[in-house]
């Protein structure tokens, strides 16, 4: 059987991969079910070079042809703030999603409103000792000033879809499969997974 790593140590990242990846003809594997544990140093200059950094460090320890997403949701207010440094946007080591999404508004609360922002997602899928292959995906709203819906992670119930006035975390996940930046960029990578995978 034909097998895919989902390359992230991110739960939620880990649900939206498998479903979104749920209805190619491989077999899906969790680090956490193969009792893989690696923490992949994120210092790479962008997002591509974290994306394979983390794909290349997965598919060499698992063996297996490894999926791994680096994204990060870029203010329009903020500069492009917090992008690639999205998940440790906070001074304080240690800190939870809602400390992030605290401190981003706090960042903003100066700024004048609409707060434009989008999420982006590179996607790496690396061969062991072979090749690796990007896709990329966007997707596009405004951050508010107070939190809606508890679906989702990260700065989901801050990240408002104006046209269908509900925020990231307000939809159902199979919703949120169909807009996001990550699904995007699966949807840009499947032919690659079908070509790696010839199905
Ligand atoms: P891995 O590296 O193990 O995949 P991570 O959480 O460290 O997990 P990233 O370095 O790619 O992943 O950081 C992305 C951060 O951007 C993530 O922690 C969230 O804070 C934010 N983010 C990315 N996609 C998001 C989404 O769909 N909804 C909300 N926040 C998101």
């Amino acid at each position: 059987m034909r097998k895919l790593l989902i390359a992230t140590n991110n739960k939620g990242k880990v649900k939206e991969l498998h479903d979104l990846l749920k209805g190619l003809d491989v077999e899906l594997v969790t680090p956490a079910g193969i009792d893989l544990k690696l923490d992949v140093d994120e210092d790479g200059a962008d997002y591509a070079e974290n994306a394979a950094k983390k794909a290349i460090a997965f598919a060499q320890a698992s063996g297996l042809v490894s999926l791994a997403d680096d994204s990060g949701l870029e203010v329009d207010a903020l500069d492009g703030a917090p992008g690639l440094h999205s998940a440790r946007y906070h001074p304080k080591p240690g800190a939870t999603d809602a400390d992030r999404r605290a401190y981003m508004l706090e960042n903003l609360q100066d700024k004048p409103r609409p707060w434009k922002a989008h999420f982006h997602a590179t996607i790496a899928i690396a061969v062991p000792a072979a090749d690796v292959h990007f896709a990329e995906g966007n997707c596009y709203g405004e951050i508010i000033p107070e939190e809606r819906g508890t679906g989702g992670f990260g700065y989901d119930p801050i990240f408002l879809f104006p046209e269908l006035n509900k925020t990231m975390a307000e939809l159902e996940m199979d919703e949120k499969n169909r807009l996001s930046h990550r699904a995007k960029a699966v949807m840009n990578a499947i032919h690659v997974l079908k070509k790696l995978f010839e199905i």
